[in-house]
């Protein structure tokens, strides 16, 4: 039996093996690999399936482009790099791989919490330089996490994971939402920059794209203050930050963790030259065990669909 086509806008490189394990089961037009993209998708006019991730999205374009298309893959919980308005016009589903990743992510944004606190990179750099052997110094003070505030921006999934390890570090916690839950015993602030102003930590784990875009806005910053830090693990515009840079340098905003930028890979040059800033490259799902598991979910997803099954993890697109 001949294998059901599908096209891949991008590489999965960072879950080993995946590329290869797509080829296995399915008859893949590697977009990422064609000479002419335009040219690769006419001739793909019968493929029912895209496979892509949070990074490579899928354009309105290419979704016109595939007349036959019924489902969108994508490998990752986010889907704001998807033209999810083209694919309801359309009829497209579209999947995610939401849960299996909500661990590592938070584990991310504690790691950076705690790296920005606690000069984590300046230790490791003042032990390699053999400083603190040669009495070269000390290191700076740092901050203390246990026991501070934690305002969480976007309590679902992720954010829930990252309140469960502030409670493990006795810290009173607080959140905003569009809407208060009923179902959690931590204070809503429905006015971010009250909660900015309450935190000595704010965490960014909300949605990305246009309803969230700024949404972490200078009025916000300002109110997280000097001695506050931000960390994000979110999407980079869910901040604004020409106004996060300026203040970080002027000393209005203590310091930040961030995991993801406006235009990444394109990180702002100042950023780099600040010692209150912790900086890591989109990688809070990037464990072996979960980019597995992401994996199998895009893998299920296509096998129940192949089989005329109900998808396992549809995203709402209207
Ligand atoms: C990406 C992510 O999927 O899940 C998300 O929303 O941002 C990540 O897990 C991954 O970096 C590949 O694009």
């Amino acid at each position: 039996m001949s294998k059901p086509k599908i096209v891949q806008i991008g590489s999965l490189g960072g879950s080993p093996g995946a590329d290869n394990a797509l080829r296995e089961h399915f008859d893949v037009l590697p977009l990422w690999q064609a000479a002419d993209r335009d040219q690769a998708l006419r001739q793909a006019a019968d493929v029912q399936v895209v496979v892509t991730s949070a990074v490579h999205g899928c354009t309105a374009e290419v979704i016109e482009m595939l007349p036959n298309l019924k489902l969108i893959c994508n490998w990752g919980v986010g889907y704001d790099t998807i033209d999810i308005e083209a694919a309801a016009k359309r009829g497209v589903s579209v999947t995610n791989t939401p849960d299996v990743l909500n661990d590592c992510v938070a584990d991310e944004a504690w790691g950076l919490m705690i790296a920005v606190a606690r000069h984590i990179p300046q230790g490791d750099q003042f032990v390699r330089a053999n400083r603190w052997e040669n009495k070269d110094g000390t290191l700076a003070l740092g901050t203390r996490v246990s026991g501070k505030r934690l305002g969480i921006v976007g309590l679902g999934r992720i954010g829930m994971a990252i309140a469960k390890r502030g409670i493990g570090f006795d810290m009173q916690i607080a959140y905003h939402n569009r809407n208060a839950r009923t179902d959690v015993p931590y204070t809503y602030m429905q006015n971010l920059v009250d909660l900015a102003q309450w935190s000595d930590f704010l965490v960014v784990a909300t949605v990305g794209g246009a309803s969230t875009r700024k949404l972490v806005s200078r009025d916000v910053l300002k109110a997280l203050g000097p001695k506050g830090y931000i960390i994000n693990i979110a999407r980079g515009p869910v901040i604004d930050e020409t106004a996060m840079v300026e203040l970080l340098m002027n000393g209005e905003l203590g310091g930040a963790g961030l995991d993801v930028f406006e235009n990444e890979p394109k990180v702002p040059d100042a950023l780099k030259q600040l010692e209150n800033v912790v900086l890591m490259p989109h990688v809070g799902s990037a464990t072996t065990e979960t980019r597995q598991a992401m994996f199998e979910v895009v893998m299920n997803n296509l096998q129940a669909y192949f089989s005329g099954k109900a998808l396992l993890t549809p995203v709402a697109t209207s």
